[in-house]
C-alpha cells in the first residue's frame, strides 16, 4: 500500500450543498461492473439491483457476501483503498481528510452484526394494490452481515465535534454519480451517531473480509436498525450540519405518505414528511415459495425471517389458514441476548420456522412478528399503500398449490 500522509492531502473546500455533477457523466460508465452471482434475481442491471432467493435467505444466519442483495443507484465505483481518503466538514474546526490507514489507527475495530434492508422491499406487494415508482423486490432486499470497522463516534470525537448536540446531523456522501443526477448522500441525527448503544460504524469489512466492490469497498456506513438508505457506501463525505441533509435520497426519496396522496399532490409535502429513519417490525416467509406446491397432508417447514429496528423480536406467528388460526413459530437463531445486553439491540435479523406435520394445502400462510415492545405488522398492503412503495410490512401471506 502507498503511504499517504494526512498533511500531503488537500482538504477539498467542503460543500453541503449538492454537488453539481457535469453532464457527461450522467449516463454513468457500466464497463467495469464487477462479476456477481449468477443466482440472484436481478431487478435492474444499470445500475445493478439484485436480490437474493428466498429459500437462499434462511440457509445462514449471515447472508454470505456474494448473495448478498445490492441496491446501488449508479456504477460500482472501482477505489484502491492504498490511494483512498475521506474527508470531515461541515460544522468541524478544522476540517480533517482521513487516509483508511488513519481510521484504522484510531481505534480498536470492532465487529457488529446487523440486518440490513432496503426501505423498498416487498414492494412488488404494493405495486400489485395500485402502481408505485421505484424498482421492484419481492422479499429478498435483505440480508444480515457482520460488519467490521471503527465506530462512527469514535471518529467525530477524534474531530471534536459536540456529541451531545441533539440539533445536529451528520451527512453522509458517497464517490459516484447516481443516475439521479446526483451524489448519493443522506443523514443521520447526531443522537444515532453519537449513541454508544446505537453501534453506527464505518465499516471496511463485511462477514469478516474486505467490503467487496459492490457494497463499498474500501469504506461505507452501517446504521443498525435503520432503512438501508442511510447505510451510504463508497463514504467520501462525512458532514456535521445544523439540519437533514438536502440530497435527494434524504429530502426528496424514501417518504412515506398516507395512501391518498399522489404525484400530483406530493410536491408541496415533501418537506413537510420526516425523513424515513429507523425499521419497523418486520417479517416475512422464505419456504414455502409463492404457489409451491405441497401435497394435502404431507409434512413441510414453514421458514422465514423476522426484524425491527434492534427490538428484540418475541414471538413469529404463522398461520395456515389465511389468518383464521395462529401457531407461535419457533426461533432458531437470533443475536445473544448476553452479547447484546439490551433489550435495544437485536440488530440481527432472528429466522425462525414452524414444522406442520400434515400439511393444509391448498392453502394460504401467513406470517407476523412482534418485539420485545408489542409492536406488530399491519394486515393489509392495501392500507400502508404509499407512492414511492416503501416500508411494507404488511401480513406476509403465501399461496401454497396442492
Ligand atoms: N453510495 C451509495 N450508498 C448507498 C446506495 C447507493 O446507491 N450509493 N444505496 C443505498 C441503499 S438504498 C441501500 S438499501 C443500501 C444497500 O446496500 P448493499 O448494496 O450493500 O446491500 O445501500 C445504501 N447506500
Ligand atoms: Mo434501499
Amino acid at each position: 500500500m502507498p503511504e499517504v500522509k494526512v498533511e500531503e492531502l488537500k482538504v477539498e473546500e467542503v460543500k453541503v450543498e449538492e454537488v453539481k455533477v457535469e453532464k457527461e457523466k450522467l449516463l454513468g460508465d457500466y464497463s467495469k461492473e464487477p462479476q456477481r452471482w449468477p443466482l440472484f434475481v436481478v431487478n435492474a442491471e444499470q445500475p445493478f439491483n439484485a436480490e437474493t432467493p428466498p429459500q437462499e435467505l434462511v440457509k445462514e444466519f449471515f447472508t454470505p457476501t456474494e448473495k448478498f442483495y445490492v441496491r446501488s443507484h449508479g456504477p460500482a465505483p472501482d477505489l484502491n483503498a492504498g490511494q483512498f481518503c475521506f474527508h470531515i466538514g461541515g460544522l468541524v474546526d478544522p476540517p480533517k481528510a482521513m487516509t483508511m490507514q488513519d481510521l484504522q489507527a484510531l481505534a480498536p475495530k470492532v465487529t457488529v452484526d446487523a440486518v440490513l434492508m432496503c426501505a423498498g422491499n416487498r414492494r412488488n406487494e404494493l405495486k400489485a394494490v395500485k402502481p408505485v415508482k421505484g424498482v421492484g423486490w419481492e422479499l429478498g432486499a435483505i440480508g444480515n452481515g457482520s460488519w467490521g470497522g471503527v465506530p462512527l463516534r469514535e471518529v467525530l470525537r477524534h474531530c471534536k465535534v459536540d456529541l451531545d448536540s441533539p440539533h445536529l446531523h451528520v451527512e453522509f456522501v458517497g464517490v459516484e454519480d447516481c443516475e439521479e443526477k446526483t451524489k448519493y448522500g443522506s443523514s443521520i441525527p447526531m443522537c444515532k451517531a453519537a449513541d454508544p448503544k446505537g453501534d453506527v460504524l464505518l465499516a471496511w469489512e463485511m462477514n469478516g473480509k474486505p467490503l467487496t466492490r459492490d457494497h463499498g469497498y474500501p469504506l461505507r456506513v452501517v446504521v443498525p436498525g435503520y432503512i438501508g438508505a442511510r447505510s451510504v457506501k463508497w463514504l467520501k463525505h462525512i458532514n456535521i450540519l445544523d439540519r437533514e441533509s438536502v440530497y435527494f435520497f434524504q429530502s426528496r426519496d424514501y417518504k412515506l405518505f398516507i395512501p391518498s396522496v399522489g404525484w400530483d399532490t406530493v410536491e408541496e409535502l415533501w418537506d413537510l414528511a420526516p425523513a424515513l429513519a429507523e425499521l419497523a417490525v418486520q417479517s416475512a416467509i422464505c419456504e414455502p415459495l409463492a404457489n409451491q406446491v405441497i401435497p394435502t397432508g404431507t409434512a413441510a417447514t414453514v421458514k422465514g425471517y423476522a426484524l425491527s429496528n434492534g427490538h428484540r423480536i418475541t414471538r413469529v406467528d404463522v398461520s395456515l389458514d389465511d389468518g383464521a388460526n395462529w401457531q407461535v413459530a419457533e426461533i432458531l437463531h437470533q443475536d445473544s441476548r448476553e452479547k447484546k445486553g439490551f433489550e435495544s439491540r437485536y440488530w440481527s435479523w432472528s429466522l425462525w420456522q414452524l414444522r406442520v406435520d400434515k400439511f393444509p394445502s391448498p392453502c394460504t400462510v401467513v406470517c407476523r412478528a412482534w418485539d420485545i415492545a408489542s409492536n406488530t405488522q399491519p394486515e393489509n398492503a392495501k392500507n400502508i399503500w404509499n407512492l414511492r412503495g416503501v416500508m411494507n410490512n404488511a401480513w406476509h401471506r403465501v399461496k401454497v398449490s396442492a
